[in-house]
């Protein structure tokens, strides 16, 4: 066999679990990682040397990273609300006026598939140039049929057009619209599972479900109901729980085996007991207990007590964190949860993968698995997270292909 290319002299931290050897090596062919291992056993192998040879000089490489929950289609800002919220009014207030998610569905509803498209592309070039090859995207900011359907093609346009990959996630029961436009949030949740679901996964617009269980939102009723349907239709799903206060989500959520719950800082013990059973994956969001000055911690010690896999993301969105880094998201999860530097590496690697159900492909650097992956300029995994917007120089590579370098290796 002939490698597309070989990539050498590199330390690898794979995150599949084994120790970092030094002066390795990893194969790839047809945009997959077919090998990896040390070069002296290429011989062995009888494996022929490979059209391009690449000298890692010896630096780090880990998988692309994943953010696996943004919210990184919507137009407009929330810096009006950050003003309103340091002058002492709540989250939960802002948002009962009628300021908070609905105001960037007026903004978002109002721009142009094109506008979203542009807005959508800059901002995934920055993730993109933090090392971050996957990147997940909700719909929720259009709550009608057309401005729903608007979002998810724009995000399936940036998926075809762009080497990042994307996940997109239809986040329809995100809130209920005004009342103008529904009587209930029964109605709403009927207008979802009846009609704009349906549609959904006819145009093949989306990869999983996603629902905000909370007083502002939707309560367990409502989201079982929308569950039953997304399974019916073939959905993976996955819900936003217990993040401003404990309304067992995540038990409903565990019925369905959800890839994911969301945030979780006021989740249970028993609730966490269910997740492992259900093999669900914790996904803490630090971005939003930073902005929104939360004082519960998501119980860190209890998920590593009960082996239920955590992940972390930036929640990235206009009004609770606007935050669109996940190196500063990893650290913050060490400074603010708590975290190892390994267990937030893995968990932007390994779990995050598994909170979007693509742990097969993605998120370990595996033979079989996707050649998406990054070298650092770095000595070692702490210096990635370390510190806020150092933003390590950095060859990413994505299907086999570099796709960014200001490493020039
Ligand atoms: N939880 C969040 O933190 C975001 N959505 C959600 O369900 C907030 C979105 C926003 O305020 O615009
Ligand atoms: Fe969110």
């Amino acid at each position: 066999m002939i490698f597309d290319s070989l990539w050498t002299n590199l330390q690898i931290e794979s995150m599949d679990g084994s120790k970092k050897i030094k002066n390795d090596s990893i194969g790839v062919k047809n945009g997959k990682l077919s090998w990896i291992g040390k070069k002296n056993d290429l011989s062995k192998l009888k494996l022929k040397s490979s059209n391009k040879i690449v000298d890692g000089k010896n630096k780090l490489v880990t998988p692309g990273l994943i953010d696996c929950h943004t919210h990184l289609l919507f137009s407009g800002n929330r810096a009006n609300e950050f003003e309103m919220r340091q002058k002492g009014a709540t989250y939960e207030e802002i948002s009962k006026k009628g300021g908070g998610i609905m105001s960037t569905v007026r903004a978002t509803r109002n721009a142009t598939e094109e506008e979203l498209y542009k807005l959508g592309k800059h901002r995934l070039e920055q993730f993109l140039s933090e090392g971050v090859t996957t990147v997940e995207i909700k719909s929720g900011y259009g709550l009608d049929f057309e401005s729903e359907i608007k979002l998810l093609k724009v995000a399936t346009r940036l998926q075809k057009d762009l080497s990042i990959r994307i996940q997109r996630t239809f986040l329809g029961a995100h809130v209920c619209p005004q009342k103008s436009e529904y009587k209930s949030k029964d109605e709403y949740i009927d207008f979802l599972c009846n009609t704009l679901l349906p549609e959904v996964k006819k145009q093949k617009l989306a990869d999983a479900v996603d629902g905000f269980c909370e007083k502002i939102a939707f309560n367990t009723a409502q989201i079982e109901k929308l569950f039953k349907k997304a399974k019916e239709l073939g959905f993976p799903v996955k819900l936003h729980a217990e993040q401003l206060s404990n309304q067992n989500g995540v038990s409903i959520a565990a019925k369905f085996n959800a890839i994911s719950v969301d945030h979780l800082e006021h989740i249970s013990e028993d609730s966490i007991k269910k997740m492992k059973k259900s093999r669900t994956t914790a996904v803490l969001l630090p971005g939003a207990y930073y902005f929104l000055k939360e004082k519960q911690k998501p119980p860190v010690d209890l998920f590593r007590k009960h082996k239920v896999p955590i992940a972390i993301a930036t929640d990235f969105n206009p009004g609770t964190s606007p935050i669109n880094s996940l190196l500063t998201i990893c650290n913050m999860a060490q400074v603010l949860f708590g975290l190892t530097t390994q267990e937030s590496l893995r968990a932007v690697t390994k779990n995050a993968a598994l909170a979007l159900g693509k742990d097969k492909e993605i998120g370990t650097l595996e033979a079989g698995k996707n050649a998406d992956f990054v070298i650092w300029d770095v000595e070692s995994i702490s210096e990635i997270s370390y510190g806020i917007n150092l933003n390590p120089k950095k060859t990413i590579v994505i299907n086999g292909r570099v796709v960014y370098d200001t490493l020039g290796i």
